[in-house]
């Protein structure tokens, strides 16, 4: 398996791989509003809608059979822990993002998960490599604890804006607040700016 390192993307945002006011955990916690959801596989349908040119619904099977890869990133939970060197395999936002033809007027991004939980994301935050579809960590299928069958990634951000159980990507031409931005989490969540709270 190829691995592409991207740990050093911190560079682009603060001095310290850690950003401040995070302590290093080795162990992945898991952290989720209401518990795991029963995610039956077979059933499990992928949905792309709003601004885009083509509207989308994918099985498993065919969002997989998308172009993937693996990357070794960090996560940042906005309580303060983060777990350096996860290995995640998935499909790149910007691929799922060429496929439906984004609309020039979108400018904010909604994802949808199962549990009800959702999350948003200027768009320009989530056309970066780094944010994967993820279904493997460190090799294995996404445990169901931590978003499997599938889940969002965002390394470049706090931890709240990667959705497990992610059930849908909706494009916008306004944004519109998630379960924590809607309750005074920052919208834009950059871990070394300690940009938790808007
Ligand atoms: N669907 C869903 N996604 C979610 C959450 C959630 O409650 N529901 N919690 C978020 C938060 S606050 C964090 S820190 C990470 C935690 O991921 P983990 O449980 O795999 O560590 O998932 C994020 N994605
Ligand atoms: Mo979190």
């Amino acid at each position: 398996m190829t691995v592409r390192d991207v740990t050093d993307l911190y560079t682009e945002f603060g001095d310290e791989r850690l950003p401040p006011g995070q302590r290093r955990t080795d162990d992945f916690l898991i952290f989720s509003m209401d518990g795991t959801p029963s995610v039956d596989e077979r059933s499990w349908q992928f949905e792309v809608w709003g601004a885009v040119d083509d509207e989308l619904t994918l099985s498993l099977k065919e969002f997989k059979a998308l172009p993937s890869e693996s990357q070794r990133q960090d996560f940042h939970c906005v309580t303060g822990w983060s777990k350096l060197d996860c290995v995640f395999t998935g499909i790149p936002f910007t691929e799922l993002a060429n496929s439906v033809g984004v609309h020039d007027d979108a400018v904010h991004v909604l994802f949808h998960a199962r549990d009800g939980y959702t999350t948003d994301l200027p768009l320009a935050d989530c056309l970066r490599d780094e944010v994967l579809f993820a279904w493997n960590e460190d090799g294995e299928p996404l445990e169901p604890a931590h978003g499997g069958p599938l889940r969002v990634v965002t390394p470049h951000k706090y931890a709240y804006k990667g959705a497990k159980w992610i059930t849908g990507v909706e494009f916008l031409t306004e944004p519109r607040r998630g379960y924590w931005e809607k309750r005074g989490y920052s919208v834009t969540a950059d871990p070394w700016a300690e940009d938790r709270y808007s």
